[in-house]
This record gives C-alpha cells, sequence and structure tokens, in this order.
C-alpha cells in the first residue's frame, strides 16, 4: 500500500501473506493508509503480487539493544559515535550524512550512501531506496503501525545484504521521536532522536560493498522476498 497527498508520500506498508490470507490483511493497510497522522491522502495505491514460496529467503531477527538518549542533540554525537565504528569516513564526511539525516525528508525510500566516500549511491535521490518485499513470519492483522516491529523486520532485511554494514532511521511520524542504528548484528533503539512535532524522518542505508554491486544491491533490497524470524511475533 502506498498513500500520498498531492504528490507527497504519506505512508507506505506491505504484507507477505498466503494466498489465503490476502483479505485479512488488506483492509488494516486501508485503515492504516486513512488514518495517518500525516493527513489524508488523496491518493492510494494497493497492488497485489504473487511470490513463488520456495523464493523467499528466512533470515533471523537483529538482536535489540537501547541507548540511553535523552536530547535529540546527544543523538547526534550517538551517531557520530555509530557511524565512525562502521564506516571508514572522516569527521566532516561523518558531519555531512548527519546534516542529510536531519535534512531530508518524503523519501518514499532511504538515502542509500557509501561508507568510503560518502557520496550518496540512489539512482533517483527524490525517491531513495524502497525496501519492499519482506515481513515477519507470523505477523499479526492490526491495523495500528507498530513502529517497532516493523522497523525491526526492515532493518533486518537490510544488513541481512552482505554489501550493507547498518542503517540510521528517524521516523517521519510527528509523534514518534524514537529511532534506531544498526550494524550487521544488532538493532540500537536511541529515544529522542528528534523533537515531537517534527515530520523530518528518513533513513541512511551504509553501502560497503564493490561500486559494480550497487545496482545489484538495490535490486536485492527492493525485490528479494524476505520472511524475518522475529522473537515472539
Ligand atoms: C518509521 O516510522 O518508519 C520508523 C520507526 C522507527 C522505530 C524505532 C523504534 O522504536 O524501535
Ligand atoms: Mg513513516
Amino acid at each position: 500500500m502506498r498513500a500520498s497527498q498531492r504528490g507527497l508520500h504519506i505512508s507506505g506498508a506491505e504484507r507477505l501473506v498466503s494466498r489465503d490470507n490476502i483479505d485479512d490483511a488488506v483492509r488494516p493497510l486501508i485503515e492504516r493508509a486513512l488514518n495517518h497522522p500525516k493527513g489524508e491522502p488523496d491518493d492510494v495505491h494497493l497492488c497485489i503480487e504473487p511470490i513463488a514460496e520456495d523464493a523467499i529467503r528466512r533470515i533471523p531477527a537483529l538482536r535489540i539493544s537501547q541507548h540511553d538518549n535523552n536530547h535529540p542533540e546527544a543523538a547526534d554525537a550517538f551517531i557520530d559515535q555509530h557511524l565512525s565504528q562502521i564506516t571508514a569516513l572522516d569527521a566532516n564526511l561523518r558531519a555531512q550524512v548527519i546534516s542529510w539525516f536531519r535534512t531530508v525528508s518524503g523519501l518514499r525510500g532511504a538515502m542509500l550512501v557509501c561508507a568510503r566516500t560518502g557520496r550518496r549511491l540512489e539512482p533517483d535521490r527524490a525517491r531513495g531506496v524502497r525496501v519492499s518485499v519482506v515481513d515477519a513470519v507470523s505477523h499479526t492483522t492490526k491495523s495500528v503501525k507498530n513502529h517497532r516491529a516493523e522497523a525491526l523486520v526492515l532493518a533486518s532485511k537490510v544488513v541481512a545484504h552482505p554489501n550493507i554494514v547498518g542503517e540510521i532511521c528517524m521516523s517521519d511520524d510527528p509523534d514518534y521521536t524514537t529511532g534506531y542504528v544498526t550494524t550487521s548484528h544488532e538493532y540500537c533503539i536511541v529515544p529522542h532522536i528528534k523533537e515531537v512535532g517534527s515530520t523530518v524522518g528518513t533513513r541512511v542505508f551504509l553501502y560497503s560493498g564493490p561500486d559494480a554491486e550497487v545496482a545489484a544491491t538495490i535490486e536485492w533490497l527492493e525485490n528479494a522476498p524476505v520472511l524475518v524470524e522475529v522473537p515472539h511475533a
């Protein structure tokens, strides 16, 4: 499901379900599209695509930890430290990434940033890389968005690709101020990553692979079917 207002992205969500469960899965997605804190959409797209069961890869969810953060400015220092651990970027390039993280918003997808050069690698910068065809094994059918559960599923797929070393994320929902950062094995919750009321939000994926594999990596993130095994999902 994809909902927008005057061409601007409002919300998007998807499910990976068996044919018998399509009915149950679709209703909550429509409800979600029509009841979003960012406003009422004037355009909602629902798309249903068949996927062969043997094409689906199953992966474990990242383990969860939490950083004790109490202010957006303090979050920047933590993100900087995180970037210095998972990338080869110097202080200036890390500051550039954090500045994009704080200002770029409204993309349908994520920014893809080279962990060696700090360059943005998405072919379409206004769209970003939209991770898709992913769901939790035994997902519930609630229409209310569960930010943590959905983000954990998406983030687990992203770093399951060997060329992605981590992610930083901040929700664009004005009333959701908890973000996260990941490594290839951990999802670290960052409370108070932004001020309440701000609609700025984005994801940055850090790419550390050969230049020649950027397109194939994006293709995998956007189209490879993945089910994430979440404990107690
Ligand atoms: C989003 O809204 O897409 C991002 C949600 C971030 C969830 C962070 C958390 O609470 O774990
Ligand atoms: Mg959102």
